[in-house]
């Protein structure tokens, strides 16, 4: 059976998607730094699939070499990386955001992610034909918009790393996609308000957001697909989230 890996597997998109391939037969490497949700979707998913969780901090570059280096033979070779463990912090406007929070979303969505691609690159270059880089992007990555400051410019890294990559990564059969959502209900608001519940359901109150299965679904079917195929970039919004108007600063 083929194996995936994904970072940020304890939530969301990430979790989603460990339900989704496990649900195909795949094999799975789950990574998070929650250990208790890890164990608990191990528990869930064990009795029907191989399935290896490394408790992780993807920004600990040390760490995540010494895991990927030791992958055990029954889960190689790796056919897919998720790279999905990110985060946004600080929605106020950017002259008011403690410097300690943009590091972090420096460290866990930019460090962070070149750490595992850079680590688990040997397993996938072993693999070649059909294997596959999914970076979570975002539509933040493209569309500025208030209080977006460091997380957009983050995003907007993992596309243009993922075109480059593309570009290197030629002749070797690997494919990168960057995979943009829109807004999906997941704990990501939780995390960006700091625990504010409150804040969280008024976001999703009274429209349809994503669901992380929705997101699941596009991993997969990214996964997949026949290995000539490459989509470089695939943006994804509920129908009912669409662009602002220029904001106009007036006398
Ligand atoms: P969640 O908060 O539900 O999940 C985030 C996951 O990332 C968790 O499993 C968390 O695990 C993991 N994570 C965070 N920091 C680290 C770290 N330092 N090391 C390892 N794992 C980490 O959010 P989503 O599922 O919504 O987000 C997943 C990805 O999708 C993110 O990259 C996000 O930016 C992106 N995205 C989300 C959108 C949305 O509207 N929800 C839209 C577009 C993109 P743990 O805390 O256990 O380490
Ligand atoms: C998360 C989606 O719209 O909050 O990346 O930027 S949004």
């Amino acid at each position: 059976m083929p194996s995936v890996l994904i970072t940020g597997a304890t939530s969301g998109f990430g979790k989603a998607a460990a339900r989704r391939f496990a649900k195909a037969g795949w094999s799975l490497i789950l990574t998070g730094r929650r250990e208790e949700r890890l164990a608990e979707l191990e528990s869930e998913l064990a009795p029907h699939v191989t399935v290896l969780t490394i408790p992780l901090d993807v920004r600990d570059s040390d760490a995540v070499s010494q895991a990927l280096s030791q992958l055990p033979d029954t889960l190689l070779p790796l056919t897919c990386l998720i790279n999905n463990a990110g985060l946004a912090l600080a929605p106020e406007p950017a002259q008011k955001v403690a410097l300690e929070d943009w590091h972090t979303m420096i460290d866990t969505n930019i460090t962070g992610l070149v750490n595992v691609t850079h680590a688990a690159m040997p397993h996938l270059l072993a693999t070649g034909k059909g294997a596959s880089i999914l970076n979570l992007g975002s539509v933040a990555g493209q569309w500025p918009y208030p209080g977006g400051h460091v997380y957009g410019a983050s995003k907007a890294f993992i596309q243009q790393f993922s075109y480059n990559l593309r570009c290197d990564l030629q002749g070797t059969g690997v494919r990168v996609t960057d995979l943009a959502p829109g807004m999906a209900e997941t704990e990501f608001t939780l995390v960006r308000t700091k625990g504010n519940q409150a804040a969280s359901d008024a976001l999703y109150k009274g429209t349809t957001p994503l669901q992380a299965e929705d997101i699941a679904e596009q991993l997969y079917y990214l996964a997949t697909l026949p290995p000539h195929i490459n989509i470089n970039r695939l943006e994804i919004m509920p129908v009912r989230q669409a662009w602002a108007p220029f904001a106009i600063d007036r006398d």
